[in-house]
């Protein structure tokens, strides 16, 4: 398998509860290196932008509300087959169906509030890795 880069969110309930560290341990450990990272507070219509794709689902004011309330962590995780090993990672979308150990198991408070994005395919990590971060803040 190929080494990959994808595209992390650690979400606003989890910088809150600072668990970024936390969270991050999670990634390394599992061979994920952090190639890039950054604190930004996004705007709900960034949150817009980045989740366009969702637009016409009943959750999408809540969830771009829910990502504007509060700053989020930025990252780019690259490693061999990186995009589903970091879901791998993260765990199910609704916590209660997350594996044991895994990030939305541990941290998540519900489907909404699960405490991570991560890219789920190379064409939407291209994407979305593009939409926060320039070339020459990738550091391998
Ligand atoms: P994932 O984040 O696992 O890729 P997704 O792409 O289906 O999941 O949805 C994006 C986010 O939207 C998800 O992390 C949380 C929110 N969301 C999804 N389904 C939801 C629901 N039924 N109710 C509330 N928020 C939801
Ligand atoms: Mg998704």
């Amino acid at each position: 398998m190929a080494t990959e880069r994808t595209l992390s969110i650690i979400k606003p309930d989890a910088t809150t509860r600072n668990l970024t560290g936390k969270i991050n341990a999670k990634f390394e450990d599992a061979g994920l290196r952090i190639v890039a990272q950054k604190r930004i507070h996004l705007t709900p219509a960034q949150a817009g932008q980045f989740y366009i794709v969702h637009k016409d689902r009943p959750f999408f004011g809540e969830l771009t509300e829910f990502m504007a309330s509060a700053p989020v962590v930025v990252q780019v995780l690259e490693g061999e087959g990186a995009i589903a090993k970091n879901r791998e990672v993260m765990g199910a979308t609704n916590p209660a169906d997350a594996a044991p150990g895994t990030i939305r198991k541990e941290f998540a408070e519900s489907v909404g509030e699960n405490s991570v994005h991560g890219s789920d395919a190379p064409e939407t990590a291209a994407e979305e890795i593009a939409f926060f971060f320039s070339g020459l803040e990738l550091v391998g």
